[in-house]
């Protein structure tokens, strides 16, 4: 059964009645630009063809059920529960903080029941909690006939994430879930929210992305996050700066020598160096260089595992074997501390590429990656 019609099967199993639509909203991978939307950089993510999928209706009781595949037990909030961040806890709280975030923009939202289904892993670096904000969002502006301009949806998500689930996450994941075009990856200015559509036409060019799902415990994923954050605004404060996307590649070192301990500098070398990675990367893209983006995005992987300090041992593994068995650059993708690698590749050498990985990780005893090839695909829609 295709994602959509696990959706529309819940929504019956469930409530009885057939739901009034679907929508579907993806997973992303970010190409390249980590931990750098939080300090007002650059940011070059895709939308992946793994959708979230959630049937609703409205109810005419105007409380809101959710129920997902995933959690048999569906949880049901009214407005005294939405309207207090917190309240509603687990993954619901993510479609609580929609409404929550709806209510708080002054929108008048309907009352709805909801059926979710998803093909985005949890808990893999993938965004499945940017994808379920999307579709849940797109579902009751569409059921309410809210008037919000699409092009405010992305803050509206991330503020459902920050501020009623409490992930002090930046705007990436929902702009690249929201925004997300076929064919092309997401060149997002954090601090305008401009974007660019850059054609990343890989299938054109013989390539593919490679994902490996290191399938590693996200060890102390959020307070680690949430300290990187930290190091990066007060960096900013003692440099002077409004963000440390204010500081250019060319004024590093004299940046570097204000600061005075070892681990902020290196912090602040990775999110610096990090941008300019992105805008080079854009500037290649744009030339139709997709092959020669490689080396920038295993810079980008050293940057991280060696300044940020955000990779574990099994992603830097998947790194190493992708190179060794000629991907033309990989890194890993998303917050940190485990989730997915990312590879460029010859199309007709995924499974080779697959393959050296997934040895790799048998030498050493890990559990196997999870293996996937992947083309930009769309950003959340209704569907028909
Ligand atoms: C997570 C966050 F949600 C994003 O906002 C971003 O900071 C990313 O980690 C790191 O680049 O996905």
């Amino acid at each position: 059964m295709t994602v959509a019609d696990r959706a529309t099967a819940g929504f019956r199993q469930r409530y009885g009645a057939e739901p009034s639509g679907r929508w579907a909203a993806p997973g992303r991978v970010n190409l390249i630009g980590e931990h750098t939307d939080y300090n007002d950089g650059f940011v070059l993510p895709f939308a992946l063809p793994l959708r979230t999928v959630v049937a609703a209706a409205t109810a005419p009781d105007g409380h809101w059920t959710v129920w997902s595949e995933l959690d048999d037990t569906p949880v049901e909030f009214g407005a005294e529960q939405a309207d207090e961040p917190g309240r509603v806890d687990g993954w619901a709280a993510y479609v609580a903080g929609v409404v929550w975030a709806l209510r708080a923009a002054g929108h008048d939202v309907p009352g709805a029941r909801l059926a979710v289904a998803s093909d985005v892993p949890v808990g893999s670096g993938l965004s499945s909690s940017a994808a379920i904000e999307s579709a849940v969002l797109a579902a009751l502006v569409d059921l309410g006939g809210l008037d919000l301009p699409r092009g405010r949806w992305p803050r509206l998500a991330q503020r459902a994430e920050n501020d009623y689930v409490g992930a002090p996450t930046g705007i990436m994941d929902q702009s690249a879930v929201i925004r997300g075009r076929e064919g092309h990856a997401l060149f997002l200015d954090c601090r305008t929210e401009d974007v660019e559509q850059i054609p990343f036409d890989l299938d054109r060019a013989g390539l593919a992305v490679l994902v490996v799902d290191s399938r590693a415990p996200h060890r102390h994923a959020d307070g680690e996050y949430a300290a990187r954050r930290r190091s990066c605004e007060q960096a900013a404060a003692t440099l002077g700066v409004t963000a440390l996307r204010d500081v250019a590649v060319a004024d590093l070192d004299a940046a570097l020598a204000r600061l005075d301990d070892d681990e902020t500098r290196r912090r602040v070398r990775h999110v610096v160096t990090e941008n300019q990675r992105v805008l080079d990367t854009v500037t290649l893209l744009r030339a139709d260089r997709i092959r020669d983006v490689g080396p920038l995005l295993t810079a980008s992987h050293a940057s991280m595992r060696d300044d940020f300090e955000i990779t574990v041992p099994e992603i830097d593994i998947a790194v190493e074997a992708a190179l060794s068995a000629g991907a033309y650059g990989a890194r890993m993708t998303g917050g940190g501390f485990g989730g997915c690698v990312l590879a460029l590749v010859d199309a007709d050498a995924a499974d080779v590429v697959a393959a050296a990985v997934t040895d790799a990780y048998a030498e050493r005893g890990y559990a196997a990656p999870g293996t996937l090839t992947v083309l930009p695909a769309g950003g959340v829609t209704r569907l028909r």
